[in-house]
């Protein structure tokens, strides 16, 4: 079954972590077993227990597992399964959006109404339209810190309307569920504290109106090159395909080198390959050794990507760079790159850019893929995110 990306999304504090968890305990996502074993741990650190501990327990654990995804639980539903996607901050959900086939489609905007609208709520809704996220829920949680009040509720998605209109967020498609994570009110089942409410609850929702992602297999090939090694005298690209499918003796394009070259073999890590789709990580040899490294996208040969040594696009900034001489990356290529505009540039605030790169590279305006998107460092950090039009 096909797990739907949702990432959740709002200002630190505004329950996330808590909808999580009361999203796993309702749907019994998580067992009883592990349930226990928090408390038991909250009881003896002297704490209270809360549901949002269930949630930074699994990160923990994964981060002492030294899992590389640290921030996705599996949330089972009656119809489908959801990968829940938590970011803590700014660099989570950036990371999160740009890994490519695993990218989130819909997101939850989490809210709290006895604080409303904050800096991050405006940031990650700025950075999840920029980066493709189209289905939007609005959550307005801690319902129960105002006595299910629907006169507070509707102040609240007033303001809240007017922000996702300025973002580009179209009103109609959106909905603003008033919940209590904590109490578990309008979370599974429709609340009967909030009768006024005559909406489905946000599990109703999840399952009836989220659209499964497009599947990337479906898209045009694209092979992003991130390594090669040799092996006697054979020429080894490993990467990864972002996009379509690849196939033994395929004739592909690779590009800004623009060598048409013939696939011979495909293996991944347990052996040869028919064929790999996208998500997967695989090393190809070829019909010759081409001087082809990392950077390089393959392509089908009817539908290819642009090459260019110009990005433009719109971009939001993280933090302003120190230096004209920035780092862009897109897909696996990584080139010096010179910001001519904008002349100003402020963190937390979105832009129009254009970049002058040292070399030229193969991208795909206008794509969902990670070949539509340009993250830009400085001294290693990164600075920005945009998409590339
Ligand atoms: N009263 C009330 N408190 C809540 C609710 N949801 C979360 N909280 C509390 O708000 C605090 C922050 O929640 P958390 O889930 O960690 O927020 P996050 O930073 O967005 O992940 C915790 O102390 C939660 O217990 C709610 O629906 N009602
Ligand atoms: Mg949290």
């Amino acid at each position: 079954m096909q797990e739907i990306p949702v990432v959740l999304i709002g200002h630190k504090d505004h329950g996330k972590s808590t909808l999580i968890g009361r999203l796993l305990l309702d749907t019994k996502s998580i067992k009883e077993s592990r349930i226990k074993e928090i408390k038991e741990v909250d009881e003896s650190d002297g704490k209270q227990f809360e549901l949002a501990h269930l949630v930074d327990s699994f990160y923990q654990e994964r981060e002492r597992e030294m899992t590389m995804d640290t921030t996705r639980v599996l949330l089972k539903g009656k119809k489908r399964n959801y990968q829940l996607i938590d970011v803590p901050g700014h660099a989570e959900l950036i990371s999160n959006m740009l890994t490519g086939a695993a990218g989130a489609e819909g997101a939850l905007l989490v809210v709290d109404i006895t604080e409303g609208i904050k800096p991050q709520t405006i940031r990650h809704l700025e950075i999840a339209k920029l980066l493709g996220i189209e289905q939007l829920a609005v959550v307005v949680n801690k319902m129960d810190k105002i006595f299910y009040q629907e006169k507070k509720f509707e102040e609240t998605t007033e303001k809240l309307r007017e922000i996702l209109n300025k973002i580009g967020y179209s009103l109609k498609d959106t909905y603003f569920f008033p919940v209590s994570a904590w109490e578990g009110e309008n979370v599974i089942k429709k609340s009967k504290r909030m009768t006024w409410y005559q909406g489905p609850s946000l599990m109703e929702f999840l399952e009836s109106e989220v659209k499964e992602p497009v599947s990337f297999e479906n898209l045009p090939l694209r092979f992003l090159v991130q390594d090669k090694y040799s092996e006697g005298q054979d020429e080894i690209l490993v990467g990864r395909v972002e996009s379509g499918i690849l196939k033994t003796r395929q004739e592909i394009l690779f590009l800004p080198e623009n060598k048409k070259v013939r696939i011979i073999s495909i293996r991944d890590s347990e052996g040869e390959l028919k064929e790999a789709a996208a998500g997967q990580n695989i090393g190809i040899t070829l019909s010759k050794n081409f001087n082809i490294s990392r950077g390089a996208v393959g392509s089908c040969l009817d539908s290819v990507p642009k090459v260019s040594d110009h990005l433009s696009g719109e971009i939001f900034w993280i933090d302003s760079p120190s230096r004209k001489d920035l780092v862009c990356e897109c897909g696996t290529s990584q080139v010096k790159g010179e910001l001519q505009e904008p002349k100003e540039i402020k963190a937390g605030e979105e832009s129009f850019y254009r970049v002058k790169l040292e070399k030229p590279i193969a991208f795909d305006p206008r794509n969902k893929t990670i070949l539509g998107k340009l993250v830009l460092k400085d001294k290693g950090k990164i600075i920005a995110v945009g998409n590339i039009l």
